[in-house]
């Protein structure tokens, strides 16, 4: 498999997932500072100009959500999601689908307001209001859905990949990321894995 990835992206969450999975995997990087997401080859590969993307033997799949689910599916002894509990693995999807739906676009409307409008008030308009929706999507996560020390708990699971490459734009956002005291906690416990640390250590293109 090979997964289309930039770095400080969203992209950081199934490039952790295929490393804790135990997968065979490799990493294309893409420059952003050259609007590489949007050159012809890339855009063969995902059309929407977007990473994350992973190349798989049945097809390109595309959207967080459903490659963090694919990962997890196809490596089932890694345990990445409670695949056999009908309720958890919803709350796993809720979850997900909140970060992607809600917190991701959010977050959006600071580096890539262009998507929305042009007039440049507005698009300051929208700058400025995005502290107070992050740490609004911030305060809920913490205080409903990380259950501690990981989201689901004593079970790591694909949510705190997820979260911890979301929860990375807090400080540039203009959010001061110590007021959500679990969600520290939970980076700090992830940074300090050898296999998050690989994968951290891979994220930025070779020099
Ligand atoms: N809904 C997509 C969003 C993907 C997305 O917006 N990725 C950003 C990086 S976090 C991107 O590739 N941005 C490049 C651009 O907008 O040109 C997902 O959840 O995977």
């Amino acid at each position: 498999m090979r997964l289309y990835i930039a770095p400080q992206t969203c992209s950081l969450a199934p490039h952790l997932a295929l490393e804790y999975a135990g997968a065979q995997y490799e990493i294309s990087h893409l420059h952003f500072g050259n609007n590489q997401q949007r050159s012809p080859e890339y855009l063969a590969i995902n059309p929407k100009g977007r990473v994350p993307a992973l190349v798989t033997d049945r097809g390109i799949l595309t959207e967080t959500p459903a490659i963090l689910v694919f990962i997890a599916q196809s490596y089932p002894q890694a345990e990445l999601a409670p695949l056999h509990d009908a309720y958890e693995f919803a709350k796993l999807q809720e979850f997900q689908n909140y970060l992607s739906s809600t917190v991701h676009v959010a977050h959006a409307h600071r580096p890539r307001g262009a998507r929305w409008v042009d007039d440049p008030a507005a698009l300051e308009a929208m700058r400025r209001k995005v502290p107070q929706n992050m740490a609004e999507c911030f305060e809920l996560i913490e205080r409903d859905y990380v259950r501690g020390p990981w989201v689901f708990g004593e079970k790591l699971s694909l949510a705190d990949f997820y979260l911890f490459a979301i929860a990375q734009w807090l400080e540039a956002d203009g959010v001061e990321p110590a007021r959500f005291p679990k969600v520290q906690a939970l980076q700090r416990r992830l940074e300090a894995d050898p296999r998050a640390q690989r994968v951290l250590a891979q994220q930025s293109p070779p020099a």
